[in-house]
């Protein structure tokens, strides 16, 4: 799909400041394909539709959930954690997308998961630092951005983590399984 008409579809689902944030992760995570050379196309489409989902009402949500392979665990967790998987579903449903690295990038950029590709990482990454983020500790991630793909997704990882257990919220095991995996990478060991 066109850039252009990705834009449109997305911006009809969303509010104003999430259609903004989308197009900031769009800018963030084409610059992140760039330096670390990966497919630019392919990181701008997912990060316009990154979000897609979000304020898709909760029923219609479940209802995907139960009807496709998504795991059913989703259903025991937080329903932040749906709109990444279903999203991924809906582009595929509703526009034809079917591209499984794009939609592997959004089903997984909330939580993570083990061996991401780079394209999860840089759509992962680019979430967590678009400009308009103000997490404390989100400059020095940008920091590390510029140099460490890896390194720069294990430090959002663990703020994420560290920010949940803070709130006493529980936390999807894809989350625990890219934090694990991340730190494997940066220390090189298994
Ligand atoms: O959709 P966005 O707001 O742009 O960002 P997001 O998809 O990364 O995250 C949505 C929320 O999900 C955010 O507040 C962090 C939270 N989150 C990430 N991993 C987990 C989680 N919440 C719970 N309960 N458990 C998790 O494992
Ligand atoms: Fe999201
Ligand atoms: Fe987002």
């Amino acid at each position: 799909m066109k850039i252009d008409l990705a834009i449109e579809k997305v911006k009809a689902h969303l509010t104003e400041e999430r259609f903004q944030h989308s197009i900031r992760v769009a800018e963030t995570a084409v610059k992140l394909a760039e330096l670390y050379r990966d497919s630019t196309e392919k990181a701008e489409l997912a990060a316009i539709f990154h979000d897609y989902a979000k304020y898709r009402p909760l029923d219609e949500m479940k209802h995907w959930i139960k009807k496709s392979p998504l795991p059913k665990d989703l259903l025991h967790y937080h329903h932040e954690l749906w709109h990444g998987p279903v999203g991924a579903l809906l582009i595929e449903a509703e526009h034809g997308i079917v591209d499984k690295e794009i939609q592997n990038a959004i089903h997984y950029h909330t939580t993570g998961r083990a061996h991401m590709s780079k394209l999860d990482k840089i759509i992962f990454l680019a979430d967590y630092i678009e400009p308009g983020r103000k997490f404390p500790g989100v400059d020095d991630v940008r920091e590390m951005a510029k140099k460490d793909l890896t390194k720069a997704c294990w430090m959002a990882s663990r703020n994420t983590i560290n920010h949940l257990v803070n709130k006493g919220n529980t936390i999807y095991p894809d989350t625990f399984y890219a934090y694990n995996d991340l730190t494997n990478q940066i220390n090189g060991g298994a």
